[in-house]
């Protein structure tokens, strides 16, 4: 079964709809597998976004990531990496479909509310940049019957 790593931005955090966005991907019918509310360091964030190191706003997303709280989990089920991006919607809010999750709480870019990796070998690395494999819960859902 795919697993992805998710996170509820500082932004998320603060505007209390961390419930919010946990409820949509439980609807949807993915598991839940480890999840905690945390504080970024400069260094995890740097590592995390290393990807646009050399983007000019690379200092403002660090900052941005670091400012609070965040809420990261790793959810599993078929599909779920392209499935949650598509639940989140476009990076930039003002291209996010309604019914996304941007689309619906987002305004600008840098505060776009979630995060989630974009694809298999990212959401690999994410996850074990940010849990221990002991965070990590094993378990079935007699639900799972009537989702596959
Ligand atoms: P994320 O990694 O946070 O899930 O977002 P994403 O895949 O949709 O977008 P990505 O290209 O990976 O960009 C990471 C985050 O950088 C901020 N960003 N700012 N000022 C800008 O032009 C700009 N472009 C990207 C966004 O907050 C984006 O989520
Ligand atoms: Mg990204």
């Amino acid at each position: 079964m795919e697993r992805t790593f998710l996170m509820v931005k500082p932004d998320g955090v603060q505007r209390n709809i961390i419930g919010e966005i946990v409820s949509r991907f439980e609807k949807k019918g993915f598991q839940l597998v480890g999840a905690k509310l945390m504080q970024v360091s400069t260094s995890l964030a740097e590592q995390h976004y290393g990807e646009h190191k050399e983007k000019p706003f690379f200092g403002e997303l660090v900052d941005f990531i670091t400012s609070g709280p965040v809420f990261a989990m790793v959810w599993e089920g078929e599909n779920v990496i392209a499935t949650a991006r598509q639940m989140m919607g476009s990076t930039n809010p003002i291209d996010a479909q309604p019914g996304t999750i941007r689309g619906d709480f987002g305004l600008t870019v840098g505060k776009n509310v979630i995060h989630g990796s974009d694809s298999p070998e990212s959401a690999e690395r994410e996850i074990k940049l940010f849990f221990k494999e002991e965070e990590l819960v094993h378990y079935t859902k007699l639900m799972n019957d009537w989702i596959y």
